[in-house]
């Protein structure tokens, strides 16, 4: 493992920011950066306090995709066994809102770890693609089916087998992006976003987030279903009594996370 520190991490109150440092790889999401990554994740998704997370590129390059440079000579029996891989899973996973703070490059893997975030907030800089056709591979971690899902089949066909890189404009009419903001504030922006999230009571938060996600996978009934008792479950915290009493009082509510 590289010794170097591949990301930032800081903490803003109750938002957590991991910022992507390999300027030199226009952010290259080599081994060492996605073990620090994730590790920083699994941090922040176990520390209370923490309550939103933003991960973050360089004003030129969120990601520019895995490192192609670790991966050129390599079989299928050793992409398959490389215990990193697994990594990639991981952000999906998260139980705490995410969200990506994307401008410049956000290719191949790039793109896909920012679709592995809840929410995308894009600088009008930003650029994203899947460009893997143009090096004789496919996405591989998500893209065909977190890019089909979020943009429609005929769109991911397009982009994925032409490998044509796309703008934040495009990818916010094509529901991708949650919103295209000046270069400058992109960062301050999503964080904000986050901030606002923070800011709601988290089980129930962490309870709608998994709601939405099961949307994309399971039918309608299996999904109201799992709304439902979730929905229910909420009647068992604190922040419940405390949202409904504040509002027949008419005051802010305060929070607690229980
Ligand atoms: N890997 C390694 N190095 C990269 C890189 C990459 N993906 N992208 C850029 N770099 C390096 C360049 O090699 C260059 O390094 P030096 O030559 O200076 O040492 C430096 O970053 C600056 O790049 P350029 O000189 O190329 O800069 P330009 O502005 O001219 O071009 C570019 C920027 C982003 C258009 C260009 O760098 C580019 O096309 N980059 C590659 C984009 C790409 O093809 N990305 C997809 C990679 S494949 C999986 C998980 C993940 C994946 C698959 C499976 N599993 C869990 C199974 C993901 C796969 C991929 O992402």
């Amino acid at each position: 493992m590289s010794a170097k520190k591949e990301i930032l991490v800081e903490t803003d109150g109750p938002v957590g920011v991991i910022t992507l440092n390999r300027p030199e790889a226009l952010n290259a999401l080599n081994h060492a950066l996605m073990e620090q990554l994730i590790a920083a994740v699994e941090d922040f998704e176990a520390a209370p306090p923490i309550r939103a997370i933003v991960i973050a590129g360089s004003e030129r390059a969120f990601a520019a995709g895995a490192d192609i440079k670790e991966m050129d000579q390599a079989t299928p029996a050793q992409m398959k066994a490389d215990p990193h891989l697994s990594r990639w899973d991981r952000l999906g996973k998260c139980s705490k809102p995410t969200i990506a703070a994307v401008s410049g490059f956000a290719l191949g893997g790039g793109c896909e770890l920012a679709m592995a975030c809840d929410m995308i907030v894009a600088s009008e800089s930003a650029v994203f693609g899947q460009p893997e056709i143009l090096i004789g591979v496919i996405p591989g971690a998500g893209g065909t089916q977190r890019l089909t899902r979020a943009i429609g089949k005929s769109r991911a066909m397009e982009l994925v087998l032409t490998g044509r890189r796309f703008t934040a404009r495009e990818a916010h009419a094509w529901g991708l992006v949650n919103r295209v903001v000046p270069v400058e504030a992109f960062l301050t922006e999503a964080k904000k976003l986050a901030q606002e999230i923070a800011a709601k009571p988290p089980i129930a938060v962490s309870a709608a987030k998994d709601a939405i996600n099961k949307a994309l996978d399971v039918d309608l009934d299996t999904g109201l279903s799992l709304e439902r008792q979730l929905f229910y479950s909420l009647f068992d915290t604190q922040d419940q009594k405390e949202g409904m009493k504040a509002f027949i009082e008419k005051r802010e509510p305060r929070f607690v996370g229980k």
